[in-house]
C-alpha cells in the first residue's frame, strides 16, 4: 500500500472538510488503495498556516503555494483557495509532476479551465475536482438507476441549490462576492455544483438561456480573519458586490432532455438545499440533500393504484457503502468528501481516469460562461460549445 503525500494549499473551512478526509478515509474504505499523507499545509498567513498545521496534522507549513508544488516530497497538490489562483496553481503543479485535486469551480472562466486542462494531459498527472455532493449514496443511486435505463429514457432535469448565508445585507464582503477573486457569485460558487450533477445524470448541455441577478448592491467590508462566509462582523465602511446573488437559466442537454437550474444564496429558510427532479419515460427520481440519506422514486410500471414516490434509504448496499453498516445512520458532508478522497486516492493508485476531472470542470465552465454571456443578451440563447 503506497503513500501519498499531500500538499493542500488555503486553509480555511475547506481543508478542514479535505484534512478529515485524508485523516480518515483507511479507517472507512480498508484495505485502502493508497493513504494520504498530511505532509504541508500553505496559507497567505504563516500563523494561519502554523496554526493549522498543528491542528488538522500537517508536518510542515508555508506561506507560499509555490514552495509546495516544487516540493520533491509532494505527490498530490490539493487546491483549496480563492477561484482566482486556481489556474495558476494547478498548471505549475502540473508542470513539477504533482497530481491536482482542485476545489469548484474549476476557475474563472472557460478559457482558464481549458489552460488547466492542457496543463494536466500534457503532464499526464491525475486530476479531480471537488464536486462532492455527487459522492452522496442517493446520488450515486440516482446514477445507476438512470444508467441501467430503469426510468427509461430521460426527459428532463430540473435541479437548484439554495442557501441563505448572504441573505441579510449584514453579510460581510467576502471573496466570495468579488468579481476579480470568484469570477462569478451563485452561478459559479454552487450553481455548479447542480450544473455537475445535471451533466453527470444526464449528459452534456448543449444550450442555455437564463439571468443573473444581485440584490444587495454594497456590502460591509470584512475585517479580518480566515474566511468563515458571511459569518464575520463587518466594518462601518462598505463594498461593491460585482457578482450575482441568484441565477435562473433554462437549458437543453445534447441527448434532447430539457432542464432548469436555480441557484441562489439569498434564499431565506434554506440553509443547504440541493435538489433535483427527473422525469424519465418510464418513471421519476427526486433527491433533496437535506434529506440525504433518501432517494425518492417512482417507476411507471407500478400499478395504476399503488404509484408513487417510494422512499429508498441508502446504506450498506449502496455505492459508498463501507462508510457505515446500516441504511439511514447518517450521511453528512464529512462522509461525501471521504468518498471523495477514495475516489481520488483509487484513481491515483490503479491508474484511473479520475471523475469529475478537469474535462468536465472545462465542461461546466463553458455552461456558466454560456449563462452569463446570456443574461448580458437578455436572455438569448446560447450554445454552450461543449
Ligand atoms: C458557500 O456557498 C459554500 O461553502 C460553497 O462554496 C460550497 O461549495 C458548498 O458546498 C457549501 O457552501
Amino acid at each position: 500500500m503506497k503513500n501519498y503525500n499531500i500538499g493542500l494549499i488555503g486553509a480555511g473551512f475547506m481543508a478542514k472538510a479535505h484534512s478529515l478526509a485524508y485523516a480518515t478515509m483507511p479507517m472507512f474504505f480498508w484495505p485502502a488503495p493508497g493513504i494520504p499523507i498530511r505532509k504541508s499545509i500553505c496559507d497567505v498567513s504563516i500563523d494561519i498556516a502554523k496554526d493549522a498545521a498543528q491542528k488538522m496534522g500537517y508536518e510542515k507549513f508555508t506561506d507560499s503555494w509555490k514552495d509546495i508544488v516544487s516540493d520533491p516530497d509532494i505527490d498530490i497538490v490539493d487546491i483549496c483557495t480563492p477561484n482566482n489562483i486556481h489556474a495558476e496553481i494547478a498548471i505549475a503543479a502540473a508542470k513539477n509532476g504533482k497530481h491536482v485535486f482542485c476545489e469548484k469551480p474549476i476557475a474563472m472562466t472557460a478559457q482558464e479551465a481549458k489552460d488547466m486542462l492542457d496543463a494536466v494531459q500534457k503532464a499526464g498527472v491525475k486530476h479531480m475536482l471537488a464536486f462532492n455532493y455527487r459522492r452522496t449514496p442517493a446520488v450515486a443511486l440516482a446514477k445507476d438507476i438512470i444508467t441501467k435505463g430503469e426510468i427509461g429514457e430521460i426527459q428532463s432535469f430540473r435541479g437548484m441549490y439554495f442557501q441563505d448565508w448572504s441573505a441579510s445585507p449584514e453579510s460581510t464582503l467576502s471573496w466570495r462576492f468579488q468579481k476579480e477573486i470568484c469570477g462569478t457569485g451563485a452561478l459559479g460558487d454552487i450553481g455548479t455544483h447542480v450544473i455537475d450533477m445535471a451533466q453527470y445524470l444526464v449528459g452534456d448541455i448543449d444550450m442555455v438561456s437564463g439571468f443573473l441577478k444581485t440584490y444587495i448592491k454594497e456590502r460591509p467590508l470584512q475585517e479580518a480573519g480566515q474566511d468563515k462566509l458571511g459569518a464575520l462582523q463587518g466594518g462601518n465602511k462598505t463594498g461593491a458586490v460585482t457578482v450575482d446573488d441568484e441565477t435562473a437559466f433554462s437549458m437543453r442537454f445534447k441527448n434532447g432532455a430539457l432542464g432548469h437550474i436555480e441557484a441562489s444564496r439569498n434564499a431565506w429558510g434554506r440553509n443547504n438545499y440541493i435538489a433535483f427532479e427527473i422525469h424519465g419515460s418510464a418513471g421519476s427520481i427526486f433527491f433533496n440533500y437535506e434529506r440525504r440519506d433518501e432517494l425518492q422514486l417512482c417507476y411507471a410500471t407500478d400499478p395504476q393504484d399503488r404509484r408513487g414516490f417510494k422512499t429508498i434509504y441508502t446504506g450498506p448496499n449502496h455505492a459508498y457503502g463501507e462508510l457505515w453498516p446500516i441504511a439511514a445512520l447518517g450521511i453528512g458532508y464529512s462522509e461525501t468528501k471521504i468518498a471523495e478522497c477514495y475516489d481520488l486516492i483509487k484513481a491515483i493508485a490503479q491508474d484511473e481516469e479520475a471523475t469529475p476531472n478537469f474535462n468536465e470542470g472545462y465542461k461546466i465552465a463553458l455552461v456558466c460562461d454560456a449563462v452569463v454571456k446570456s443574461d448580458k443578451q437578455n436572455g438569448a440563447w446560447i450554445f454552450t460549445g461543449v
